[in-house]
């Protein structure tokens, strides 16, 4: 039954966070383009290879955009899906396994189903074959009106690179789908070239690989910048097509790309011992949110993809107070500095809890125990209700209970 689920919600409900007065509502009826930016991670922003920027369009962009630079991915086996379903329900994955394959038949509530409901057409847009993932399947569950997939794009030999299409066509292919579509719209594009093992064609590698012994390593920054590269013309592209300055441009990169079978090369990058603490940190990647008019800031609350969903709501002025959601938006000075990684890892204001230790940010040295265990037993218990959802599928029960009574704040 749906008992479980009322358990579930005293728990959601009060985590919430209240809106922004100011920001709700501050897209009201824009177009939303959500860039998935593969495996791009936080510690390239900024940073440099051989002497030159290695994401110089990206360090621009933030600077009149919202740039949310203590972001951390919180998705396990299921890769870029797990991004995917994060962000759409606000759930964290499951630790064994992609929800995307294992509960594509569950009953959702997600932000592309509630979009619909206020009017916008849905898409993703992704050139690979549509059952990758089991994408169909789970974009039809998600309720997306549409998939635009490989037979939507003209692939061919030079126009693709490593995984499949480069992402500069990608991303040109794409503005032109847009033109097409009723507005107000919401669509994911989903990128591919930044993909392990980071190959390139020559043209398109625009700087000098890193000089390690690790040639995954040194082709990153590459297919990073080349990335950089056509996120700078998809942004021309979309002024040009008008789309620009009536569209939310959400942006984040969707897990990391260098795992820790590369910490010896990434310590020579990064000077330093790869710890626990900075393997955490090296979960961080960028959120960057455009909303036309405004001018944008930094913002450094700790924060993961589990707040995309209730940010991006808020955003576009739909609420989110009856939903079943563990993430909070980040434009709310309600929301709690804590991410939660879907192995258990967590990240406080202050600390970083990993390798089973106690981590002091400041310091990057092991801490006393006692600063991470309060929050321990709840990181625990939010894995696990998120879990019951997912397991027991939950959700079906959601609207026929009658737990939501009260109607304040
Ligand atoms: C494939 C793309 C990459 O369609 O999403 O998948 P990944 O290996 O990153 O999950
Ligand atoms: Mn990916």
């Amino acid at each position: 039954d749906g008992s479980e689920l009322a358990d579930i919600d005293n728990y959601v409900r009060a985590g919430y966070a209240r809106p922004d007065k100011e920001m709700f509502g501050v897209a009201k009826d824009k177009n939303l383009i959500i860039v998935s930016l593969e495996s791009l991670q936080n510690f390239v922003i900024n940073s440099e290879v051989n002497g030159q920027e290695i994401t110089p369009f990206l360090n621009d962009f933030i600077g009149e955009s919202y740039y949310f630079d203590q972001f951390y991915h919180q998705t396990q086996q299921g890769k870029t899906s797990d991004s995917e379903f994060i962000m759409d329900n606000s759930l964290y994955p499951l630790n064994r396994g992609a929800v995307f394959f294992t509960h594509s038949g569950n009953e959702f509530e997600s932000m592309t189903e509630k979009l619909g409901e206020n009017g916008y057409y849905t898409s993703a847009m992704h050139a690979n074959n549509k059952s990758f993932w089991n994408r169909d399947i789970m974009y039809d569950s998600l309720g997306y009106d549409r998939y635009y997939s490989l037979p939507d794009y003209d692939v061919t030999e030079e126009n693709s690179v490593n995984w499949g299409m480069k992402d500069i066509p990608f991303f040109e292919q794409s503005v032109e789908h847009m033109k097409q579509m009723p507005q107000p719209f919401s669509t994911k594009m989903i990128t591919l070239t930044n993909h392990y093992p980071f190959t390139l064609d020559e043209e398109d590698k625009l700087i000098d690989p890193y000089t390690s012994h690790d040639g995954t390593v040194n082709r990153y920054f590459q297919t990073v910048r080349y990335m950089d590269e056509a996120v700078k013309n998809f942004i021309a592209d979309l002024k040009e097509s008008g789309l620009y300055d009536n569209s939310v441009i959400v942006m984040y990169g969707d897990h990391y790309g260098i795992s820790e079978n590369h910490n010896k090369a990434m310590s020579q990058y990064l000077g330093k011992d790869i710890t626990p603490f900075v393997s955490t940190q090296l979960q961080q990647v960028p959120l960057i949110i455009h909303v036309p008019g405004e001018e944008g800031k930094t913002i450094s609350k700790v924060s993961g993809q589990i707040d995309l969903k209730p940010t991006i709501m808020h955003l576009l002025g739909i609420d989110t107070k009856k939903d079943i959601q563990f993430g909070s938006d980040l434009f709310s000075d309600e929301h709690e500095d804590l991410a939660i990684l879907r192995d258990g890892r967590f990240i406080s204001k202050d600390y970083v809890y990993a390798g089973e230790k106690c981590w002091n940010k400041k310091t990057e040295e092991k801490t006393d125990m006692k600063f991470c265990e309060p929050f321990k037993e709840r990181v625990n218990n939010e894995l696990e209700y998120s879990d019951k959802i997912i397991y027991g599928d939950l959700l079906r029960f959601y609207g026929e209970t009658e737990y939501r009574d009260d109607d304040e704040s």
